[in-house]
């Protein structure tokens, strides 16, 4: 099932709008062939361009603590590498990088955290919600929070505090391969943080990881349970291995394979955000995203502020390759512009309204 005219013929239907079956994503997902990969690419981008036209997002990364409480196999931060890098922004520094990201011409501010200790400690959050509150009083760009798992009643002052946008990404939506790499996690109430951010009216994320033991039946069944989610943004990052952790020795896939998948994505989830991340390649591996039907920028992080990446944690962050005034002249070279800042508050707004239960202020 993977002759040209196969192709060809899942290429059509999803160009139609039909949905795709199961077996018809993982067919698109085995595409290796160098033909087929190009109509894969260009048909994505088609669909892209349909909906987005030649407009990309750029999003600012905040990772303001990298303290954390839990042990996931492929993460560098994981509780038990003594060899982390970590560090707890103040207040002042957090919403001084916020707003000078947000000068710098981002869309969206993406406020990331390990599950410190100090945070999810059992005062009901007051920390975490003031921190959101001080950076919405500060900028006027859409805020994204990444603070791993909360209890469902926080998610209602998040959103009156000014959180947007909630991002907790399963990283598998298989059961047994998610036990090994977030070991002690639970899987369902990973999952309905999800749910529970949209129900209070917020735009949600979800992702998986690309190369951490999963088949490709698996990926086909993630880009199905997104599509039952019905979140707003969605993304695939191929795992990087890390130094002093259990993956550490891991082969990760080749990057095509999250190309393929980001592909696919744009496919099955035509009108949804989806990110290219500097964190995985650096700057050097937008181009392949973008190309495959990627349309946000993430992982832009100001240099020589001390601020880490998740997947690379320096990669071409200090000699400022990853700021915005950098980004936009690979952007320029590749034929698509930073979208006008009202272009995505207006996005923003109207998919809020679409999810109702309460606007946020
Ligand atoms: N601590 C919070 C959590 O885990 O939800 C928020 C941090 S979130 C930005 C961390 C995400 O980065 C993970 O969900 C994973 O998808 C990605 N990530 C972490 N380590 C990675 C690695 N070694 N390779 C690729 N992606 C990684
Ligand atoms: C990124 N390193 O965009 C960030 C991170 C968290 N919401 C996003 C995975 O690539
Ligand atoms: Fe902590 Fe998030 Fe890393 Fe897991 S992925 S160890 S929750 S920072």
């Amino acid at each position: 099932m993977n002759g040209d005219t196969d192709t060809e013929i899942i290429l059509q239907k999803s160009l139609e709008g039909k949905q795709l079956t199961l077996q018809e994503i993982e067919a698109l997902l085995s595409i290796r062939e160098s033909r087929s990969l190009d109509r894969l690419f260009q048909t994505a981008r088609a669909v892209k361009e349909r909906h987005f036209g030649n407009k990309v997002f750029l999003y600012g990364f905040v990772y303001f603590s990298t303290h954390c409480r839990n042990n996931c196999s492929f993460c560098f931060y994981r509780r038990s590498n003594s060899e982390s890098v970590r560090y707890r922004k103040t207040d002042e520094e957090i919403i001084e990088l916020s707003s000078s990201l947000q000068d710098s011409g981002v869309h969206l501010i993406d406020l990331t955290m390990g599950e410190d200790p100090i945070i999810h400690n059992g005062d009901h959050y007051r920390r975490l919600i003031d921190i959101v509150q001080m950076v919405d009083d500060a900028v006027d760009v859409p805020i994204m929070l990444s603070p791993g798992v909360v209890p469902r009643e926080i998610f209602d002052q998040l959103r009156d505090a000014g959180v947007d946008w909630f991002a907790c990404y399963q990283e598998t939506h298989n059961r047994n391969l998610f036990r090994r790499l977030r070991p002690n996690q639970d899987y369902d109430f990973r999952l309905s943080q999800k749910k529970w951010a949209m129900e209070s009216g917020l735009l949600a994320e979800e992702g998986i990881m690309i190369g951490v033991g999963e088949s490709q039946r698996d990926r086909a069944h993630s880009i199905e349970v997104m599509k039952g989610l019905q979140v707003d943004q969605i993304r695939a990052m191929s795992f990087v291995p890390q130094n002093n952790t259990p993956m550490a020795s891991d082969t990760p896939s080749p990057f095509i394979d999250e190309l393929v998948t980001l592909a696919v994505m744009r496919l099955v989830h035509p009108t949804k955000l989806i990110p290219a991340s500097l964190d995985i390649e650096g700057v050097k591996g937008l181009s392949s995203r973008l190309d495959a039907g990627a349309n946000v920028v993430t992982s832009i992080i100001p240099p020589q502020k001390g601020l880490a990446g998740v997947a690379q944690h320096e990669l071409d962050i200090d000699d400022g390759s990853r700021s915005v005034e950098q980004i936009e002249d690979s952007l320029e070279d590749l034929g698509v512009i930073r979208a006008p800042l009202s272009d995505y508050i207006g996005l923003v707004q109207d998919w809020k309204d679409v999810k109702g239960n309460g606007a946020n202020s």
